[in-house]
């Protein structure tokens, strides 16, 4: 097997950070050196195959984005990014392995929505990807096929408290499954906003001519989140269920989980990069001449982006900080301006729910290490480390350390990255500067003072000095263990 050395880089990891040279043989990590080691009486980087400079720069595990929708099927339309072109972005931006969600729809079986879901995944990967299941249609069948899914490397699913009439599942539907949850030792979780009362007042709004795409925001008020997220925890209380909150944005629903969390209940929770730096004030101000008001469609999502004069962005980063929220995931589902978010054009309720960040979290999540809100290893842990212990992958994932997969990254502190659709100093677009499958960027104009290098996938290099150097079906499905969590 030929073997690499990353030499000379500062290795960081989620508790700490050590001048150490990684030796990959094949697919994996088989020491941690010191610079000008010798291994068996010969300089080890005199003997490797090959040689990576790291000198200046962190050497971090693979990002794992365990939130993402690939070809999800939405509003009547389907997610822009393919598993292939969403993965590639992923690689590109320092994401190694995915967990997606396979969907059951209402009336189908759960057996069924995931072998779909095999199907467009498999050998059209970029990176290692897995499953959690999201479970549309709560019936006896369902509750005994979710039993199996443990057994398949499915060891969390997802419910609904939104959507009425898509995914959405009712408090008993909720108890059932979180029963299995309970007995199983997989993870519930779940989309707290409370959808029936959302979808009145979205009614309500469309009457009085409010259209427009901020007034998605306003009609999913934080109320919505901090009661949904309230019901949830005391379901997950009364069934002894573990339960894991996705794409978290009010302060009030941390606060929420704060308190379970207080009284030693199993509970957890995940924010997005939308929800650090994004904001309602600032989708109420966009306009283009293209799109006009409607410009502000390209940051609808749910849950949706907050008020920043009520600062729920600050509460974010302060509960990253105090281990309030655990993670960071994108909740990635991009959809076009073009024919995809235009079909909401006078009615909000019709625009595609999701923004498309998959390739820029690692990227934005340092970001936080520039202007001083995380530190460098707590960037490790929320993006890396934690997904891989929550989601049953660390050991193979989440950390450098031999035995590991050789999924690694080479970041430069002192790069720079450029997102969007950059003008140069003429004012001429330049092209996009990435590679989802999208025709506008909700991180336009977003500045980054670092740059991810090289980009290691199961020892295979796919992201070297500006070129992609990996392959369609690169990535293998990854059988997932039981969180590491549970207790
Ligand atoms: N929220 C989104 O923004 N998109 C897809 C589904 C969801 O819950
Ligand atoms: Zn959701
Ligand atoms: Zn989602
Ligand atoms: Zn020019």
């Amino acid at each position: 097997m030929a073997t690499t050395l990353i030499q000379g880089g500062t290795v960081v990891s989620a508790t700490g950070r050590a001048l150490v040279d990684v030796l990959v043989d094949g697919e994996r990590i088989v020491a941690l050196l010191e610079p000008g080691s010798e291994l068996l009486g010969s300089d080890v980087a005199a003997t490797a195959d090959r040689v990576v400079d790291a000198t200046g720069k962190y050497v971090i595990p693979g990002g794992i984005d365990a939130h993402t929708h690939m070809e999800l099927p939405f509003g009547g339309t389907e997610a822009s990014d393919t598993f292939e072109t969403g993965t590639r972005a992923a690689a590109w931006g320092g994401t190694t392995s995915i967990i997606d969600f396979a969907v059951q729809t209402y009336g189908q079986r759960i057996e069924d929505g995931l072998a779909k879901w095999h199907e467009k995944a498999a050998g059209n990967c970029a990176i290692d990807y897995g499953f959690h299941q999201i479970v549309g249609d709560v019936n006896e069948a369902s509750l005994e096929a979710m039993k199996k899914l443990p057994d398949e490397g499915i060891t969390s699913f997802k419910m609904f408290m939104a959507y009425p009439g898509v995914f959405y599942s009712d408090d008993g539907q909720i108890l059932k499954a979180m029963q299995v949850s309970r007995d199983t030792g997989m993870l519930t979780m779940m989309h707290a906003e409370n959808g029936p009362a959302i979808d009145v007042l979205a009614a309500q709004l469309v009457e009085q001519g409010k259209t427009d795409p901020f007034y998605h925001g306003i009609a999913r008020a934080w109320e919505m989140e901090e009661e949904a997220t309230h019901r949830a925890i005391m379901l997950a209380k009364l069934t002894g269920a573990p339960l894991y909150v996705v794409h978290v944005s009010a302060k009030q629903a941390v606060a929420q989980l704060a308190g379970a969390r207080d009284t030693g209940q199993n509970v957890f929770g995940e924010t997005c990069p939308q929800y650090l730096y994004l904001s309602l004030e600032e989708q109420l101000g966009a306009e283009s001449t293209q799109w006009g008001h409607f410009e502000g469609a390209k940051w609808v999502c749910s849950t949706p982006l907050r008020s920043r004069e009520e600062r729920h962005q600050d509460a974010m980063w302060q509960a990253l900080r105090t281990n309030d929220l655990q993670m960071v995931s994108t909740d990635h589902c991009p959809f076009c301006m073009k024919d995809q978010k235009e079909l909401g054009l006078g009615d909000f309720r019709k625009i595609p729910n999701g923004i498309g960040s998959i390739e820029h979290r690692m990227d934005l999540m340092y970001q936080g290490v520039v202007t001083g809100e995380i530190t460098l290893e707590r960037w490790v842990e929320l993006t890396s480390t934690t997904p891989a212990r929550m989601f049953g992958l660390y050991g193979k994932k989440g950390v450098i350390q031999p035995g590991a997969d050789a999924d690694l990254v080479v970041y430069d502190p002192n790069g720079h990255t450029s997102i969007g659709f950059p003008e140069d100093a003429a004012g001429h677009p330049t092209g996009k500067t990435h590679h989802m499958n999208m025709d506008h960027s909700a991180w336009e104009g977003f500045e980054i003072d670092g740059h991810v290098d090289v980009v290691m996938s199961r020892g295979k290099v796919v992201v070297e000095g500006g070129a992609y150097l990996g392959a369609k079906g690169d990535g293998r499905y990854l059988k997932r263990g039981l969180s590491q969590y549970l207790i």
